[in-house]
């Protein structure tokens, strides 16, 4: 079902210093920046490999507002990993197959992510206490 990881989604309060961090101790390159609104974030995706059906990335991610999912989970955890992202080819058939395990799903539908892709989340509480999201890359 997984081809791949995505990326690795990292919560950060200051997404310009950690963007400074990441990129020089592993020699990254930021190939996107976005605000999606909807999730309340603003983020960097920093490019590792290419890999079957998209690439790899880390994902620094600076909440718009304390109530947001990161914002939260700064408050209560503090910095550094917040969730893995793994690729699939169709996201929509991912989480009908998975729900159907009894794994909750936190999307009914799928939502826009970073770069053009199709993502939904899963309850961590389901998977171990890792917040998992599914992404489908965008067709070249
Ligand atoms: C919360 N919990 C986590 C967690 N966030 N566990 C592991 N990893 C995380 N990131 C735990 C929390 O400690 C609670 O455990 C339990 O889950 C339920 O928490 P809650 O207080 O009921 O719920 P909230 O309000 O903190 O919400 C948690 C969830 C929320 C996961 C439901 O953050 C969510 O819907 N996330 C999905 C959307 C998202 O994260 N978007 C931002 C990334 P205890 O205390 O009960 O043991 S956007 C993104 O990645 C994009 C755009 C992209 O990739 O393109
Ligand atoms: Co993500």
């Amino acid at each position: 079902m997984f081809m791949r990881i995505d990326h690795i989604g990292i919560a950060c309060r200051d997404l310009e210093e950690k963007i400074e961090l990441f990129s020089r101790t592993f020699e990254l390159t930021v190939v996107a920046r976005e605000v999606n609104e909807e999730q309340g974030v603003k983020e960097a995706m920093l490019h590792i490999a290419d890999g079957e059906g998209g690439g790899s990335y880390i994902q620094l991610l600076e909440p718009l507002s304390d109530d947001s999912p990161v914002g939260k989970f700064l408050a209560r955890r503090g910095e550094g990993v917040h969730h893995v992202a793994f690729g699939v080819a169709d996201v929509a058939e991912a989480m009908s197959t998975i729900s159907e395990k009894g794994v909750r799903l936190l999307d009914e539908r799928p939502r826009h992510g970073s770069m053009g892709s199709e993502i939904a989340f899963l309850h961590p509480k389901d998977v171990g206490g890792m917040l998992t999201e599914l992404v489908q890359a965008p067709k070249p």
